[in-house]
């Protein structure tokens, strides 16, 4: 279907975005659920699931459809329309989401994290429960924070040159998400951060308007970026989890045991989803090897932590009790 057309229907309300209200709770509902990436992806095949079990469990009452690959353009649009209650389910990832509730931006600094492992027990525990609340509570967000997914780690990449040092990043235009956080990051480090949606960057990378991005390696393969920006350095300078959210102005219509099973079901997809990651980059790493791709490994990130030192004196000083509470989890 035609981007055009899609948002058309969305616009008519003719999929899912029913009226808050009683009679609601009880009616059959098609909850419509968008994500950047394609079918088969571990994050689109974990939304899917969950509409699976919910069909089941309602006996085909709520319904989940998955509109996948940007059909609905790129994920700030995705969180607008659920905001509006023009989708139901967005599957986004967190640095879209910083730009709307603050604090979600801590886990949008650089090197946050030690690793993946640290990653997950901060999302699996009180603090990504915390956080999840903080959007479902912000008033301004319309947004009910419903389960957080693996993205893995972010690694830089660019049609130029093979980057071995921080020095190696100067003077290139490196593709960023929408969140001054991010640019300032690239800044930091000596690139150039040119925010924009994952909807350009293809284009962008091959007319040459960015020299480069950085994604975990499912999404560099994915969008076919290591197609053309050959040189791949495992710079894991962001850990950044997916996340799930959901539209307020919907979920307020919905029964009180619907929510609950939304919500249980997604708990479920925060772990299902991880056993589909780690497979999936496994085949991707070795996708972008047999490719040719030259994978630059670092022994020491050092260098690199240090540069990013100006962007924790911005944004991260505002929340030095939750990053210490972050870094305590062994
Ligand atoms: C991917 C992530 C997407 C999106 C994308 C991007 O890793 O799964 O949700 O954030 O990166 O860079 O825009």
């Amino acid at each position: 279907m035609k981007r055009r057309t899609v948002l058309s229907l969305l616009g008519a309300g003719a999929l899912g975005a029913t009226a808050p209200g009683r009679a609601a709770a009880q009616s059959k509902m098609v909850l419509k659920a968008s994500d950047v990436h394609p079918l088969g992806y571990p994050t689109v095949e974990a939304v899917q699931r969950l509409g699976k079990k919910l069909d089941q469990a309602t006996n085909g009452r709520l319904t989940v459809q998955m509109f996948p690959s940007m059909q609905l353009g790129g994920e700030k649009e995705a969180l607008e329309q659920a905001q509006v209650g023009a989708l139901a389910f967005a599957r986004v990832s967190v640095g879209v989401v910083g730009s709307i509730v603050d604090e979600v931006n801590v886990f949008n600094l650089p090197f946050v994290f030690r690793d993946v492992a640290h990653m997950r027990k901060v999302i699996d525990g009180e603090i990504g429960k915390e956080l999840l609340d903080k959007i479902t509570t912000n008033p301004q967000a319309r947004l009910i924070g419903l389960c957080w997914m693996d993205g893995g780690s972010r690694n830089v990449y660019n049609t130029k040159r093979p980057v071995r040092t921080v020095e190696d990043l100067k003077g290139l235009k490196i593709r960023m998400m929408g969140n001054p956080l991010f640019v300032e990051t690239m800044n930091a480090l000596g690139g150039n951060g040119v925010a924009m949606g994952m909807d350009q960057v293809y284009s962008a990378l091959q007319t040459g308007v960015v020299d480069g991005a950085e994604n975990n390696p499912p999404s560099y393969d994915s969008f076919g970026h290591y197609t053309i920006a050959k040189h791949y350095s495992m710079t894991e300078h962001l850990i950044i989890p997916e996340i799930l959210v959901f539209s307020k102005r919907i979920w307020d219509g919905l029964s009180k045991d619907d929510q609950e099973l939304i919500r249980k079901f997604s708990a479920e997809a925060q772990l299902e989803q991880r056993q589909l990651w780690d497979q999936r980059v496994a085949e991707s790493m070795k996708k972008i090897r047999d490719a040719g791709i030259e994978v630059v490994t670092f022994t020491d990130k050092k260098p690199f932590q240090d540069a990013v030192k100006p962007v924790w004196d911005k944004y991260g000083a505002k929340h030095t009790v939750l990053v210490q509470r972050i870094q305590a989890i062994q």
